[in-house]
């Protein structure tokens, strides 16, 4: 029999091990697999069981097996150690998310796997300063896994829990909504403006998200772990969406809003302006099935309204918004144009020389609903400002830009009011919400998903890299970090071996890097020739062979391919350095300074652009990877709590679980190792001198305290000792946390194993 035989009959034979859940022509289907791609697989498959680390043989067969089994049951999550999984059902599961449900959790009446279970145990450890007393939560998986809606629940179990118990925060006279009301009434807000449909979820985050609720200290009677305020901290929205949407994208959800409920609403201004368009009055906008599937205006403009955002305010917020589209409808052509006979080349190519003309009832539109005048408008996106002589005799020479700059500055002018606008709200939201004196905090992350299209710029970029720092600080935390500690303790340890991205994140971020050849293009200002940048990226291959490679289609479409974590993605580098530059014309801002509309003078008020050159010159990249720093800062100072969403399939519909890309995400994101180290691993962990507070009475011949956090003399007598009262110390935190006993008896085997004691030995030795 043939490798290729032998393989199919074992195939076949192991199907015919599952359960009724198989279809028959799968167990009769021949299928031919590489040797190393078949993955072992036993009864275990058909074990429900909360914990993958409960699985025996634990491996990538069984663990698959095991959550595709409780998928069907539609118990979604499942416990991988400290890390909870959870694959996104696709249909509503209303049980789950229930107050009953969020109190029994919080009462400790239910255990089992659940994202409240990740909620009380940060809130529990914040109120209780179990260790570092900041938490933070982070909720990761690819693009359409359910990261954002995780994180809304996670949000709403905390508003729940930690209520200021009827006690009315109140920022501004006239609005008496709770803190936590806020908080959550924030959310259809960023959605409507910072959500849209792309080829992988309807309602896609394009900007990150890292919310900081803010906590009373547990000291203050009466007010101890009472949720006091929040701050919300945003990465880069994707403004390029305002003016470009790949095929079969849209652009952000609140456009859809505005058209749906403005063409209704005949007798309003704004009304007025969309009927006399015409039937397509947006041509800019793609078709969408946002029309019905999308929340209303009304609900987004309702949240508005209760976070305090006066009726005025809302309706100058709604003009710009219409004026955005308006202001991507206008057309830009040169007076001697023979349109007809023009190739599209040519039509972008015309020469600085041709005079050129805007199309005036859209620009008129724009320029009454955003307080501007409309020859004013014309006059600076038709003409560039360039500036000679030193600083003390500088002059300003008006210069005619060529028809591509022209449609260049027109679009940049739409997304930065957007962008601007996007600003505004954050930085208002944060007003109403934030309280000025707290004392501990939990963070929710929630950031975009590794992303991977036909297409890839620099927006998938910066996702995919801040995909690989999360996974980095995943893989050193929780995979190296704990082995190391582990070690360094001398516990009988067999090393776990782990995929490591460092190699990925130094062709990304390291000397020399992608960002640093993309940054350095536009910090000495070369003139980007595509081929010539993607060929001095693609050198990076060099020192780290594994992680870049040069597309296939290179001559056609000049690129490169980084591998990463959760899979590999061609870079186009066709838009890449001019995106990265993010060139903001300084005439632009003026004349929006003088809008006589003072919501749209006040969005730009004290507004800098960059300086165009020199070694100071921030980039988007650099912007990008500064907070994402900052964000990395905050999460090493944090407790951190793992969700990681599991996605499973690609169609985004209920009851399919494709097994083979569910496997490529827990193979990308860590889960088998993670399950392993847990396994046989320690669940929880304590400072010495925390334990000492706690056991040291009951610990032998004990009585100094240890001097520091790592200082253990005082916890443990002599080896002997030591080895068992680590287990003491484990049963006693689950009985004072009312958790259920660990289920893993491993440590504890191996604890018997070393000392030579049985199970009641243990016991008495210990108390
Ligand atoms: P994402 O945040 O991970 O994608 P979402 O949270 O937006 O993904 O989830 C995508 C869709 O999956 C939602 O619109 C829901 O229809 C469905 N869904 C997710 N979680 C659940 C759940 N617990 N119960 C029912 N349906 C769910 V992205 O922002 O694209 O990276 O960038
Ligand atoms: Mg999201």
């Amino acid at each position: 029999m043939s490798l290729m035989e032998s393989i199919s009959k074992v195939n076949r034979d192991l199907s015919s091990l599952t359960n009724g859940t198989i279809e028959s022509h799968q167990l009769m289907e021949t299928r031919d697999y590489q040797k190393n791609a078949v993955i072992p697989r036993s009864d275990q498959l058909l074990k429900d069981t909360i914990s993958l680390t409960d699985l025996s043989p634990l491996n990538e067969g069984s663990v698959l097996g095991c959550l595709h089994q409780r998928f069907v049951n539609d118990n979604i999550y499942t416990n991988a150690g400290s890390t909870i999984v959870a694959v996104n059902p696709f249909k509503s599961i209303e049980e789950l998310y229930t107050v009953d449900k969020v109190l029994s959790y919080h009462d400790q009446f239910e255990d089992s796997p659940h994202i409240y279970k990740v909620g009380y145990e940060a809130y529990n450890r914040l109120c209780h300063g179990l260790g570092k007393t900041d938490q933070c939560i982070i909720v990761s998986g690819e693009s359409g896994s359910g990261k954002t809606v995780t994180a809304k629940h996670l949000l709403r179990y905390m508003t729940t829990v930690a209520n200021s118990h009827g006690e009315t925060v109140r920022r501004s006279s006239q609005h008496s909504l709770s803190i936590e009301q806020r908080i959550l009434e924030s959310n259809p807000i960023l959605e409507a403006f910072g959500n849209a449909v792309t080829q992988r979820n309807d309602n896609s985050s394009r900007f990150g998200k890292f919310i900081l609720l803010q906590f009373s200290s547990v000291d203050i009677p009466y007010r101890d772990g009472q949720m006091l305020g929040g701050e919300i901290q945003t990465y880069l929205l994707e403004k390029t969406r305002v003016v470009h949407q790949l095929p079969g994208e849209c652009n952000f959800h609140v456009f859809y809003q505005i058209i749906k409920s403005l063409s209704m609403a005949q007798d309003t201004y704004l009304g007025d302006q969309i009927q006399k368009m015409g039937e397509n009055p947006f041509t800019t906008l793609p078709d969408s099935k946002e029309l019905s599937c999308n929340r209303d205006l009304t609900e987004t403009l309702d949240a508005m309204d209760k976070i305090g955002i006066s009726e005025m305010t809302r309706n100058e917020i709604t003009r710009i918004l219409v004026g955005i589209l308006f202001l991507c409808n206008v057309k830009i052509s040169a007076l001697d144009e023979d349109v007809g006979k023009m190739s599209k080349e040519q039509d972008e190519d015309i020469l600085e020389s041709s005079v050129l003309e805007v199309s005036q009832t859209s620009l008129d539109q724009f320029a009454d609903l955003v307080g501007l005048d409309s020859s004013f408008i014309e006059q600076v996106l038709l003409h560039r400002n360039i500036q000679s002589g030193g600083s003390k005799r500088r002059s300003v020479f008006v210069k005619p830009v060529s028809k591509r700059e022209a449609y260049s500055r027109r679009d940049c002018l739409a997304m930065l009011l957007y962008s601007r606008l996007f600003e505004w709200l954050v930085s208002f939201i944060n007003k109403q919400i934030q309280c000025s004196t707290y004392d501990n905090t939990i963070g929710l992350l929630d950031i975009y998903g590794f992303e991977a299209f036909n297409t890839n710029s620099l927006e998938q970029l910066c996702i995919n890299y801040a995909n690989e720092k999360l996974q980095q600080h995943y893989v050193k935390h929780f995979l190296n970090d704990l082995q190391k500690e582990y070690e360094e303790e001398c516990i009988d340890w067999q090393h776990v071996n782990y995929t490591d991205n460092q190699a990925c994140l130094d062709i990304l971020e390291g000397q020399p890097s992608v960002f640093g050849l993309l940054n350095e293009d536009v910090q000495l200002n070369r003139e980007t020739n595509t081929e010539n940048l993607c060929d001095r990226i693609l050198e990076l291959s060099r020192s780290n062979p594994g992680y870049i490679k040069r597309p296939k289609n290179f001559m056609k479409s000049p690129g490169f391919t980084i591998f990463h974590y959760a899979g590999h993605v061609t870079y186009d580098g066709a838009d890449l350095s001019t995106k990265n530059r993010d060139n903001i014309p300084q005439e632009l801002v003026l004349m929006l300074q003088k809008s006589t509309n003072s919501f749209v003078s006040e969005l730009f008020t004290g507004f800098m652009v960059e300086e165009s050159t020199g070694r100071k010159r921030k980039t988007v990249l650099g912007k990008f990877k500064a907070s994402l720093d900052s964000l990395m800062s905050t999460l090493h100072r944090s407790h951190v709590h793992y969700i990681r969403c599991i996605k499973p399939n690609t169609c985004s519909v209920p009851s399919v679980f494709d097994r083979k890309f569910v496997h490529s995400q827990l193979m990308a994101c860590g889960i088998i190792e993670t399950v392993e180290i847990s396994k046989t691993g320690y669940p929880i962990r304590m400072p010495y001198n925390m334990f000492h507070q706690r056991y040291g009475l009951i610990i032998p011949n004990s009585k100094t305290p240890p001097d520091s956090d790592s200082e253990h003399t005082g916890c443990m007598n002599n080896d002997t000792i030591y080895e068992p009262l680590d287990m003491l110390y484990h049963k006693q935190l689950d009985l004072i946390s009312h958790q259920s006993p660990r289920k893993s008896n491993t440590p504890k085997r191996k604890l018997r194993r070393r000392a030579g004691l049985s199970d009641g030995d243990l016991t008495r030795k210990c108390c």
